[in-house]
């Protein structure tokens, strides 16, 4: 199987995870990055079902209006039964490092108010130890500098993504050559660096369950 192929085999699986246990008129969270589109094609023909979601990405948004999806304001939604997204790996604890596609702000605000995090991904991403992909940190653009310095002291190299801006007006740090050991404890780390607005660790906030593409099948971890 090809990677988009297993891409969309646990895309259908999440639709039929969120029909099977999200209640009908739920709002359903809806992550970004390639995964999260096939998933949202998924999730189309089930709209009716649903009372709308709330999105991600700017990106993310725009398919879903294009599927005829409502999009809500987070902030007049107070409960959000599922939340699917993808990641850029995952461990067997279910921590993950997301935010390739530069959207792991919004990411984490919509799965900090989700109750079931679904995380969706082929088996590629599926690591040990986390930090072969380069670690995403959001910064406000004057900290670059300062957060750049502060990560090299954490053992980090860090690179801005050039010529990106966020849908928040931020700056990008990819981290590279970091050794993930302690997920926990980096991501509250990071966090505690003036200028980061948010680290792609997903530890604090894990997901619940892990749909992971394989040859022989979609797996459910956790
Ligand atoms: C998004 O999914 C990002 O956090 C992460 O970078 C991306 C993975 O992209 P893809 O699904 O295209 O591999 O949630």
């Amino acid at each position: 199987m090809t990677q988009d192929e297993l891409k969309q085999a646990v895309a259908q699986a999440a639709a039929d995870y969120v029909a099977k246990h999200a209640p009908a008129g739920s709002i359903i969270g809806v992550g970004t990055g390639s995964t999260a589109n096939f998933f949202i094609d998924a999730l189309a023909p089930l709209k009716d079902r649903y009372k709308g979601a709330v999105a991600s990405s700017e990106a993310t948004r725009l398919r879903l209006e294009g599927h005829g999806i409502p999009v809500l304001d987070l902030n007049d939604v107070d409960d959000i039964p599922v939340y699917v997204d993808g990641a850029d790996e995952i461990d067997a604890g279910l921590n993950m490092i997301k935010g390739g596609g530069g959207a792991l702000t919004r990411e984490k605000i919509v799965a900090a108010v989700a109750k079931t995090f679904v995380c969706i991904a082929d088996g590629s991403k599926l690591v040990e130890t986390m930090g072969k992909f380069p670690l995403p940190v959001e910064v406000i653009p004057m900290a670059r500098a300062h957060v750049a310095r502060e990560l090299v002291k954490l053992g980090g190299r860090p690179q801005e993504r050039a010529g990106f801006v966020t849908d928040n007006g931020n700056l990008i740090l990819d981290v590279h050559g970091l050794a993930i050991t302690d997920p926990k404890g980096l991501e509250a780390q990071i966090n505690q660096i003036t200028g980061v607005v948010t680290n792609g660790l997903f530890a604090l906030r894990p997901a619940n369950i892990c749909l992971l593409g394989t040859p022989e099948g979609v797996r459910t971890l956790g």
